[in-house]
């Protein structure tokens, strides 16, 4: 997928080094958007590993996020994705399905707007909720050209209190001829290990949506607000800090897969190990490798 390599390029090229509540340093961009057509073809990246026990965590997820359960007792039988996360009852506090499928809604309503006593989008389990992908189903059914098939899963008091408030938050459902496309937003992308679950987790929403409706399948537009490459801690994160300039005027005159390679070759060499000898957030390198892959 083109559009994921110059992502990646465009972050590092471009980016200015953060340090963040990680620890882990990262090379940030602001507002980074692509759009993937698929009509082409499924966006499941071949610059990563995506199959077996990923792909499988993948589709769990994608149904655990349908099912609009906030626990996971289900979810961990099949996958450990989320453990770290919730309690040993399998509750967790991010949000995701649960405000998808379970928006919460004040008994009364809010000050001076009446609610429709709509009863297939209202879940009945002791607490007054909405159903923003039911709304979404039956609009596409009812009004397919409405503007408003926003599904939002950022609930401001939540997010406020949660260990890790939903990094995809906002998507939204726009139908142009026969074809129905969503554009999702993302508050903050991990480039190198999240985005590519991302991109093919609501590639997939779109396929599902598109089937349920009898709409045939459009695009998927992506905006990440900070974009970014894990680097490193202590002194290889520092080493990213002072060296970004010449590694981004380096990237600036890149026009091959040698050059792209060549580059690699360099930062390997002269950025400092990381302190503890693990490699998991050098996604650098292995992100210029990526990059090289194809012209
Ligand atoms: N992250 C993603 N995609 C996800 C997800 C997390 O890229 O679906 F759940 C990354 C983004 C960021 C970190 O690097 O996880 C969340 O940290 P923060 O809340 O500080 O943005």
């Amino acid at each position: 997928m083109r559009q994921y390599l110059d992502l990646v390029s465009d972050v590092l090229s471009g980016g200015h080094h953060k340090p963040n509540r990680t620890g882990v340093d990262t090379i940030s961009s602001f507002s980074r958007h692509y759009e993937v057509d698929l009509r082409e073809g499924f966006p499941l990246l071949t610059t990563k590993d995506l199959s077996g026990f990923r792909w499988n965590s993948l589709i769990h997820e994608f149904v655990w996020y349908l099912s609009g359960e906030e626990h996971i007792r289900a979810l961990r039988e099949e996958t450990g994705i989320w453990d770290a996360w919730a309690d040993d009852e399998g509750h967790l506090d991010t949000a995701y399905g649960r405000f998808w499928r379970r928006f919460p809604v004040p008994e009364e309503g809010l000050p001076g707007e009446a609610w429709p006593d709509d009863s297939h989008r209202w879940m009945n389990d002791g607490e007054r909720t909405f159903d923003q992908i039911q709304y979404v189903l039956d609009t596409l059914r009812e009004n397919p050209n409405s503007r408003r098939m926003v599904v939002n899963a950022w609930h401001p008091a939540n997010a406020a209190v949660s260990t890790l408030p939903p990094c995809h938050y906002s998507f939204v459902f726009n139908v142009q001829g026969d074809e129905l496309n969503l554009h999702l937003t993302q508050r903050s992308g991990d480039i190198a290990l999240g985005v590519p679950f991302n991109v093919a987790a609501y590639a997939l929403l779109a396929h599902a949506v598109a089937q349920r409706t009898g709409f045939e399948v459009g695009k998927f537009a992506h905006t990440v607000v900070d974009a970014h490459v894990y680097c490193g801690t202590g002194e290889r994160g520092a080493w990213y800090g002072e060296h970004l300039s010449d590694l981004q005027e380096r990237l600036a005159s890149v026009g091959s897969r040698e050059e792209y390679l060549d580059v690699r070759d360099w930062v390997v060499a002269a950025a400092p190990e990381e302190p503890d000898g693990e490699e998991d957030y050098d996604h650098v390198p292995g992100l210029l490798r990526q990059c090289a892959r194809e012209p």
